[in-house]
This record gives C-alpha cells, structure tokens and sequence, in this order.
C-alpha cells in the first residue's frame, strides 16, 4: 500500500472519530446518552484476567505516588478515564481508516457514503453490544440508547465514505480540471472554485475542530453546573454540623498539628470501583429483592429500610485492599443504616441458608457468611454517609458495612441480595484477592511538626503524630523510633468508635539535624504489625511507614 495512502487514511481517521467523541460526549452529558469511551473501557476491565488489572492499578498507582500527581483515587479515575478516550481513539481510527481505505479503493462503487454508513453500522453492533453488558454511562431507555449508537456511528462512517468520494473525485479531476468546478455531473461539487485534496482535508479538519471543540465544551459545562450542585449538597447540609458533635469530643490527646482530619470531610473520601462513572439508581424505581432460601421473600424500598427498621449508626473507617502503607484509600465517616440481623429474621431463611450473594447495579458481586452475620449486628445495609443520603460515588441507595474487612468485601450500589446455601467466590475473590480480606493493623506518621515545637518547662519538643488502625479490632499501643532507637510508647486519642482509626501523637525531644520517624502499631488483643514489607496483592499491604524530616536548629525557631 501506498504510504500517502496509509497516511491519509489514518488522517481521516482522526478527522472523524475525534469529533463523534465529543459529538458522544455532550449528548452522554446532556442527554444522558450511552457514552461508549466508557463502556469499552468497562467492559475490558471486567474481561481481563485480575493479575493484568492488578498490575494496571499498581503502575496507575506508584505513578501517581511518584510524580506527587495529587489524592489516589479520583487521580487513578482521571488516568482510567484519558486511558478510555485513548483506547476508543485507537480502535476507532484503525477502524475509520480501514473503512477509508476499503471505501477509497473499490474503484466505481456508486455510493460510498452508503457503504460508509454501513461500516459505521457494523462498528455499531459491538458498541451496543457493550452497552447491554455493562452500561453505566446512560440513563435514557435502552431503546433510545440503541437508536442513539446507531445514529451517532452511522453518521460516522458516513462522514468516512463522503471523505472517501470526495477525494476520489478530487484525484480523478485533480490534473485536468485546473481553474474549474470539478465533478458537474458525478455529483454536488467538493466547493465551487479549485479545490485539492490537501485543501479539502483541512476544510474537513476544520469542520471536525468545530464539532469537536463545541462537543467537547458543551459536555464539559454541563459536568462543571453538576459537580457543583453536588458540592453545595454536600457542604450546606451536615459537616459542620457533624464534626460539632464528634462523639470523641473530650478527649484528653489532642492530635499533632498536620495529622489528617479525624473525620473525614466527605468530598475528600476516596472512590474505588470497578466504573469509570458511578451507576446512576432512581430512588422511585429501586427495590432490594431478598430472596432465595428463605420462607418469606421481601422486597425493600428505601422508606420501608428507613421506617421499619431501628436506625443504626457507626464511626467507620474503610480501607482499600489496595491500599498502600502510609496511602490515602482510607477515610473515615459516620455509616447509618440496618442492622442485617433484623432483616433476615424477617425473611424467614430456610434451615439450609449460609451466604448472602449481593450483587450491584455495576455488575460487582460479593458472599457474605450468615454466620458472620449472626456474631456481629454492627454488619449493617447502610444508606446514609455522614448524616445524608449515600453519595451516587459512594454507592446510592444502599451499601453493605462488614467491620474488619477490605472495602473490597463491601458492595455498593446493592440491587439485589439472593440467599444461598453454597459459597460463591466475590468479583474480587475471583480475581485472586483474599478470600476473607481482613484488615491488616497499619500506622501512619502523617506528620513531624517541625514548626509547631512544644516549649515544656524549656525543653522543646517535636509534635509527630498519624493514625493507626486494625479494622474492628481496634488499636491498643503505638509505638515511635526516631532513627536507630528504641521504640516509644505513643499517646493514643479517644477514637470516634471502635471501629475507627485511632489517632496518636509522640512528643519527642527536639534534636536539630535529619531524621527519620518510624511508627507500628497494636491491635486490640496485642498482637504488633506485620513489619514485613509487603505489597497490597492479594491480602493487604504490610510493613512499617516511616517519614523523614530534618529540623533546623533552635535558634532559627520562632518562639
Ligand atoms: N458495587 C461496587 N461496590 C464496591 C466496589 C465496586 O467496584 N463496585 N468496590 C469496592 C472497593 S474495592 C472498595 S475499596 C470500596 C470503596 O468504597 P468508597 O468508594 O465508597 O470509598 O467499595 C467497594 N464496593
Ligand atoms: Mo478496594
């Protein structure tokens, strides 16, 4: 093949796809259509085997970590969602230029925008095959969606096969039409006056950088007006309110100036899931089916789960599995909801009921032992976070609480809860993460308050201080080494529950120079961290976070 051709091909490629993307993006925006970027990208992450994606995280991860690019997870969804846009790109210029080339070579065919259509519509096909399997771009009906994907794709391989024909023509009449209009009586014109193929592919190119940038803009101004609404819900309703009446109020340790809010501010939680956009659930339309080996099937609405059941609430600290020694994928709030106990005496199980299958609007799944269930009434379906309904990202109507495991055991979004008798492996599980994902006792030093010395009866003293924590099992002693010392008992402070991090502060003797702080921690029963250096795969990070900070001498200090 000619390389000019190759070159024009991919070239029109570009020129079409770049613009059915934005084109793509403000419908997906305004209208609520499917946007496929997403689903494609969905789609390959629930298809490729748990190692690749593990691998995948990690690399998005320790770069995020090593370029200092900012909070890991909604950093991590930016990386996914550019890695989405990147992918569709390239399968879709390979696509427009196989199109284009096919299109440019058959010879007299009569109509190539036709056959252009077609190709669009054959592109279509897997789009809304995707969008079937794991749509949670769209709101509108599926019919619409359908109709919408295949307008949109048509119409793209139709811009393809008229780029096609127009340039055929233009070579055709190119030589000998000098000074003319070109192509009378083929067709309507390219444009009245001389016109070359390179003159006609940038009036193209700049036809696409309109609709691309219209696209593209409009799409993003709808994104900037939602965004905000969220923000003011989220900040005129509760914080203030909530971090009033911490129920930890009094307590005597107070933390180390720099240690990370012991609440944390809702809008700063980390988000992970498996969606590139979080699944949108109507409250009106959702019903959480209870069903399987049990006597009396229920079907809950979100009133009913409010109404009927007392209001249980609990401090909570999830982590990610994922989570690295000294990461930010761990928050804490308050969780408020049922007690699952109560529900399944409701729905009556069968004497053969083990597991909870709870399955999510997104397609994730988990098992949960009824057993579990039976020891702790703490495990809860939860449907407020931090005094207000459950954000769409964090899981809107309902989530499940289990204390003591990895949020990877901890559904959102739940739509459906089956009871069986035999175990079955959760989405993760699957995936080659632990079985059980129970929390492994970490600690942090978030600080070394170098400009915050502590004159006591004239020794100065260093605040350092982080948190630490061991899931339900809670923290019983921390302790600090500063460089090749011994370890030091810590203060610990009052948590907000039992099943929070626990925030802990060490005054240390302030010596000026280079140093490093290190932390571990105990659990509730004694037992120190594991301080052996391990990565997050497949049961949980472990191994000791330390920090290093050197302080200048007194002298130079403020009093
Ligand atoms: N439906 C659904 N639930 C899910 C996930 C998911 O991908 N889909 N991810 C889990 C994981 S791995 C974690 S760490 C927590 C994170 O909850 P958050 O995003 O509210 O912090 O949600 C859990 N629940
Ligand atoms: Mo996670």
């Amino acid at each position: 093949m000619k390389n000019g051709l190759i070159r024009t091909s991919v070239w029109v490629g570009l020129l079409v796809t770049i613009p059915l993307m934005a084109v793509l993006f403000a419908a997906s925006r305004l209208a609520g259509l499917p946007f496929s970027p997403f689903d494609l990208f969905n789609w390959i992450a629930r298809i490729l085997p748990g190692n690749v994606i593990t691998l995948g995280i990690d690399a998005i991860v320790a770069l995020i970590g090593g370029l200092g690019l900012g909070e890991t997870s909604s950093t991590a969804k930016l990386i996914e969602q550019i890695m989405a846009l990147a992918a569709f790109l390239v399968a879709g210029v390979g696509y427009g230029a196989a199109s284009f080339v096919f299109l440019s070579r058959r010879g007299r065919t009569p109509d190539r925008r036709m056959l252009g259509v077609v190709l669009g519509l054959v592109a279509a096909v897997p789009m809304l095959l995707l969008f079937a399997a794991v749509n949670q771009t769209a709101t509108t009906s599926p019919l619409a969606s359908a109709a919408w994907l295949l307008i949109a794709f048509g119409l793209w391989g139709g811009a393809t096969g008229w780029i096609a024909e127009q340039l055929v023509r233009a070579g055709e009449h190119a030589p000998s039409v000098e000074g003319r209009v070109p192509g009378i009586s083929a067709g309507p014109p390219i444009h009245t006056g001389v016109i070359n193929r390179r003159q006609f592919l940038v009036r193209v190119g700049n036809a696409a950088a309109l609709i691309t940038v219209a696209g593209a803009g409009l799409g993003a101004l709808m994104q900037s007006g939602q965004r905000e609404l969220l923000e003011t819900a989220a900040t005129d309703a509760t914080v203030p309110e909530v971090l009033r009446s911490l129920p930890n109020a009094g307590a005597m340790v107070m933390p180390a100036p720099g240690t990370r809010p012991e609440y944390t501010p809702l809008a700063d939680h980390y988000r992970i899931d498996i969606s590139l956009v979080p699944p949108r659930i109507g409250a009106e339309d959702w019903v959480l089916p209870i069903h399987g080996r049990v006597r009396n099937p229920l079907a809950l609405t979100l009133d009913d789960l409010r109404n009927n059941y007392p209001a249980r609430e609990q401090y909570v600290t999830l982590s990610c599995i994922s989570n690295r020694v000294g990461g930010d994928l761990i928050g804490t709030t308050l969780w408020t909801g049922v007690s699952l106990q109560q529900v399944l005496a409701d729905a009556d199980l069968e004497d053969d009921a083990a597991y909870l299958k709870i399955t999510s609007k997104d397609g994730f799944h988990e098992t949960v032992a009824i057993d579990l269930i039976n020891q702790d009434e703490r495990i809860m379906l939860c449907y407020d976070w931090d005094n207000q309904p459950l954000t769409v990202d964090h899981g809107f109507p309902l989530r499940i609480y289990i204390p003591d495991r990895y949020g990877m055991k901890q559904p959102k979004w739940i739509t459906d809860i089956e009871v069986v008798s035999e175990y079955e492996e959760g989405y993760w599980v699957r995936r080659g993460w632990d079985e059980v994902a129970r929390v492994k006792t970490t600690s942090v030093v978030d600080t070394v308050a170098a400009n915050a010395l502590i004159d006591a009866d004239g020794q100065l003293l260093v605040p350092i201080g982080g948190i630490a924590y061991a899931g339900a099992r809670g923290i019983s002693a921390v302790e600090v080494r500063v460089d090749d010392g011994e370890w030091m008992p810590a203060q610990l402070r009052t948590p907000l529950s039992e099943t929070t991090w626990v925030i802990w502060r060490y005054d240390w003797p302030f010596e000026a120079g280079e140093h490093r702080f290190a932390v571990r921690a105990y659990d509730g029963i004694g037992a120190l961290q594991d301080e052996t250096p391990r990565g997050a795969r497949p049961s949980g990070a472990t191994g000791l976070h330390s920090r290093t900070a050197t302080l200048a001498p007194p002298e130079a200090v403020e009093s």
